[in-house]
């Protein structure tokens, strides 16, 4: 099979689309203050897209598509994704395609990377590794991803440790600094 990825808009034609707004990943974001006052003025924003073709889960098969995170911040913290871990051991690619980004990374050892990724870039995520990625710019960041279709997303974790960094603006430029609300998995 075939097809195209516009470079410009991520759009590929034709595959599943996935809209993920503020009030789908409210707790995902630091300021809970600026979280409400967004959602209290009807501000709903949509956070980011992904257009993914996705295989039967079987042993082989790979699942692909874009993300599309759009600009803009929620207080100080950047528009992100959920971020996730690979429920069976699993890696992953990224390549940029627009924009500018910052990959976040991190395992249960406690050890954590951050990569910058721009057009061109390419990423290899290994197996254990947690990964959310940060639009730092003022354009769409957009990337393309291939995983293992048998991955599954652990949602959960992120949701209740936190990451142990957040990518936040400061006098102008984006800043990565300690989250003081980061929770170490209990594993
Ligand atoms: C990447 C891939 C996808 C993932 C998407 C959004 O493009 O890892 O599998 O769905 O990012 O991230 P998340 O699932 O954490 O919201
Ligand atoms: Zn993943």
């Amino acid at each position: 099979m075939q097809v195209k990825i516009d470079f410009n808009t991520g759009i590929i034609e034709g595959c599943r689309v996935t809209i993920r707004r503020l009030s789908d990943m409210a707790e995902f974001y630091s300021d809970q203050v600026s979280v409400n006052n967004m959602l209290k003025k009807n501000r709903d924003p949509c956070i980011y897209e992904i257009y993914e073709y996705s295989n039967p889960a079987d042993e082989g098969n790979l699942n692909f598509g874009t993300t599309i995170i759009y600009p803009g911040k929620v207080g100080s913290e950047f528009y992100m994704t959920k971020g996730h871990y690979h429920q069976k051991n699993a890696g992953e690619v990224y390549q940029g395609l627009r924009g500018n980004g910052i990959l976040l990374l991190q395992n249960r050892k406690g050890e954590f990377r951050s990569i910058e990724m721009g057009k061109g870039s390419l990423v290899y995520i290994p197996p254990e590794w947690a990964h959310r990625s940060v639009n730092i710019g003022d354009e769409l960041f957009i990337y393309y991803f291939v995983y293992p279709s048998n991955s599954g997303h652990d949602y959960e974790t992120i949701r209740r440790t936190g990451f142990m960094k957040l990518v936040v603006e400061k006098n102008s430029k984006p800043c990565i600094i300690d989250n003081i609300k980061y929770t170490p998995s209990e594993s």
